[in-house]
């Protein structure tokens, strides 16, 4: 009987990261802990991560790679699996060009260094235009923001809650999610530790979790949010802003003053119905503080005012002289990337040319926006898809219209862990390592670490049966095409650790250090450097054109409107149906007694909720705590799939390409 050994390892599910102790029996995974002296996580860990020994052992698990053959999947060889796609997709190359072939990195291989960064370098190898990320139906409108008003589209807003005060959160519910683009360890003693320092105002159309921590709430109306900071804004100008802050880093002010002037109290009050004291209380809240801090989420990135909302709240931030100063908002360079100190090239600003088939979706940041994928492939300009680590059936908009389009393909090839209704479609399967099996360091959440910070994790088991790491898998594939996926100096069958050392070594630190310290720590952080090194001139543009122009725009929502909302034990489509802890989420429409009363529905009874794209079926559950007017569905779940209620066609926003997944107007009755 061989001895159980320990692991330290960090969880590899969301943004939080936390550190854990994994106890392993050979190849068996059999429990997971907390680190307590983890200098980030302090010992942390959220029901998901403790489901890490069942999601590694699931039964859905890939073990072999597969093709299909006369319409059905078998299990074959790495060999065959790789020679049959690299001929398919040579030859597609050959009758159709390089952007054929199509790239999506998603949710899944965020946490996996090699294997996102290998992918990145294979869609450079091919040359193909067709690379798609999670990004594009998450959160476009922070990068959007950022770019146009600092002319670098990769800040990181992080609040300072060392010496805060006044904590804002726009739609974001971190005790749940643990954070967006901004990772919160540990939340509920967080949370409290704000709460015991100062104020934590939650805007958010349910009381959430994080709600029933924080000192204040405002129930919004959904997709208002800009209403509320416009009247910020508006009112600080006329007493509290900071003009020392104003006049040597603001550009544009006569705008800005112009663009907001409409949002009195009053406007204000009536767009995002959030009462008159309600609103002035949070002003005088400011106005005591004069600096804050705010954290936005996907309650906000997904609504039609996604880009606007986050832009007045960037100027708020800017009025109150908060950005680079104690007790407000840093921007977090990365430990990896080192922002700070690499040299830095203004961005176009302008949007790239949409795809053929949709020219009116703009392609940014190199790449296009999931919302045009399934009209390049309509159009027969994209052939085929190498999915890594997404599940679109449950991600996209338009459920069956994405299946379709999906069936449609050539060749989709899909890199996963566990079965999906993606891999189910798939023309090639590639059963890859999932994040017990292989080494990492957190390259693509660099900047979302609670402090300018990185970790690093050996793998905790080797890869079982034929699993292997991702990045072998499309290097192997780029050798068979013709062309390297690897940097200079790496082989094929080198190790994780052999990638991993160029990107450590790249940090101010070196890979040696890291590998043997597994948690870095950069102290003090940076200050100042996005005033100094970023912006034009020291200066933010604080009224970007295409954000005052699409604010004149912006209608108030409708009376019943769908939001998203996440929930404690699974991760978007992952852990719907394992579930942590033995139990599981249910995909519940959450809605206001008085809504369901209304509408004669009650607790559990079935409802049909319908947009005017589709219906779902789902059990109705009364929820106290969301404001009346909005009702709720997870995602994720392939029934209900409410993704069937989104759609690409209408609603997706002109300067990011964002799909409409906040304030969807919705009708619910009896089923
Ligand atoms: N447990 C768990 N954690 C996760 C995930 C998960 O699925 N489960 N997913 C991960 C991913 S991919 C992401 S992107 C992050 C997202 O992290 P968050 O953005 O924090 O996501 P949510 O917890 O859904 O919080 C969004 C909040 O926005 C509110 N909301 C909806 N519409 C509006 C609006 O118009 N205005 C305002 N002010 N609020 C609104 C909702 O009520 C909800 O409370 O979470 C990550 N973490
Ligand atoms: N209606 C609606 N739609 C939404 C949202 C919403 O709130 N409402 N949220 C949006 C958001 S924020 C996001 S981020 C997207 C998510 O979109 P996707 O990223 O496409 O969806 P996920 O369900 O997160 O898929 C992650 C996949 O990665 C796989 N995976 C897990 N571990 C590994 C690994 O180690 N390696 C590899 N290769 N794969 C792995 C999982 O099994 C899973 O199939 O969905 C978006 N879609
Ligand atoms: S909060 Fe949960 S899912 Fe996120 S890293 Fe920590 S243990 Fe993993
Ligand atoms: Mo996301």
């Amino acid at each position: 009987m061989s001895e159980d050994r320990t692991v330290r390892s960090f969880c590899r599910f969301c943004e939080a990261l936390c550190g854990i102790d994994v106890t392993v029996r050979e190849d068996q995974v059999l429990s997971v802990r907390g680190v307590a002296e983890d200098p980030l996580s302090h010992g942390y860990t959220c029901p998901k991560g403790r489901a890490l020994p069942s999601w590694h052992h699931s039964s859905s698990r890939l073990d072999v790679p597969q093709t299909r053959h006369n319409g059905d999947l078998a299990d074959t060889s790495w060999e065959s699996c790789l020679g049959d796609l690299a001929d398919r997709l040579a030859d597609i190359m050959q009758r159709h060009g390089p952007d054929a072939i199509g790239v999506y990195v998603a949710t899944g291989v965020a946490f996996d260094a090699n294997g996102r960064r290998t992918a990145e370098r294979f869609r450079q190898a091919l040359g193909t235009k067709s690379f798609y990320s999670a990004n594009s139906i998450d959160t476009p409108a922070k990068m959007l923001v950022s770019e146009l008003m600092s002319g670098h589209p990769g800040l990181v807003p992080v609040p300072d809650r060392e010496e805060g005060s006044l904590f804002l959160f726009f739609g974001t519910n971190p005790v749940v999610s643990h954070g967006h683009l901004h990772a919160f360890p540990d939340p509920v003693t967080t949370i409290r530790r704000l709460v015991e320092r100062g104020e934590v105002w939650v805007i958010d159309p349910r009381k959430t979790e994080t709600a029933k921590l924080a000192t204040h709430h405002l129930p919004i109306r959904p997709g208002t949010d800009y209403a509320v900071a416009a009247f910020l804004v508006r009112a600080l100008l006329q007493e509290g802003a900071n003009r020392a802050y104003l006049n040597d880093h603001g550009d544009q002010l006569d705008t800005l003053e112009e663009a907001v002037h409409p949002f009195t109290l009053e406007e204000a009050a009536a767009r995002s119905a959030v009462n008159e004291s309600g609103l002035m209380n949070l002003l005088e809240s400011v106005r005591r503080h004069q600096t804050l801090t705010v954290q936005t989420g996907t309650g906000l990135t997904m609504s039609a005012a996604a880009n606007v909302s986050e832009w007045l709240i960037w100027t708020l931030q800017a009025v109150t002289g908060s950005f680079e100063q104690a007790g407000g908002t840093w921007f977090h360079p990365g430990y990896l990337k080192r922002l700070d100190t690499r040299p830095f090239e203004p961005a176009s600003l302008a949007p790239g040319p949409g795809p053929d088939s949709r020219p009116d979706v703009p392609g940014r940041w190199g790449e296009i926006p999931c919302a045009a994928m399934v009209d390049e492939i309509e159009a027969g300009n994209l052939r085929a898809l190498i999915v890594c680590g997404g599940n679109p059936i449950t991600a996209f908009p338009d459920t069956e219209r994405t299946a379709k389009a999906l069936e449609q393909l050539e060749v989709l090839a899909v890199a996963d862990v566990v079965t999906t209704e993606t891999t189910r479609l798939a023309s090639h399967i590639l059963p890859v390592a999932g994040q017990l099996e292989r080494a990492d360091l957190p390259l693509y959440i660099d900047q979302f670490m609670p402090a300018v910070a990185t970790r690093y994790t050996e793998a905790v088991v080797p890869p079982a049966a034929e699993r292997r790491p991702l990045w072998r898998a499309l290097a192997d594939l780029a050798m068979r095409l013709g062309y390297s996926a690897l940097p200079d100096g790496v082989d094929v069958d080198g190790t994780d650790d052999d990638l991993l050392a160029i990107v450590g070594d790249r940090s101010t630190g070196t890979f040696a250090q890291i590998r043997e310290q597994r948690v870095v720590i950069d102290r003090p952080r940076p200050t100042a450097w996005v005033h100094n090194h970023v912006l034009p001139g020291g200066k933010w543009r604080l009224a970007p054109k295409p954000l005052v122009q699409q604010l004149a725009t912006l209608e108030t929502p409708p009376d019943l409107v769908l939001i998203p909302h996440r929930q404690v034990r699974h991760l978007n489509s992952m852990l719907t149906t394992d579930g942590a802890g033995g139990k599981l989420d249910l995909p519940d429409l959450f809605i206001h007694p008085q809504d369901a009363a209304t509408r004669l529905l009650n607790d559990a009874a079935e409802a049909d909720v319908s947009s005017d794209t589709g219906t779902v079926r789902a059990r109705v559950r009364l929820d106290p705590d969301i404001r009346q007017g909005s009702a709720t569905i997870p995602h994720g779940f392939s029934d209900p799939n409410v993704s069937k209620l989104t759609t690409t066609r209408r609603d997706t926003d002109p300067l990011t390409g964002m799909v409409l997944q906040s304030g969807i107007a919705i009708t619910v009755v009896p089923a």
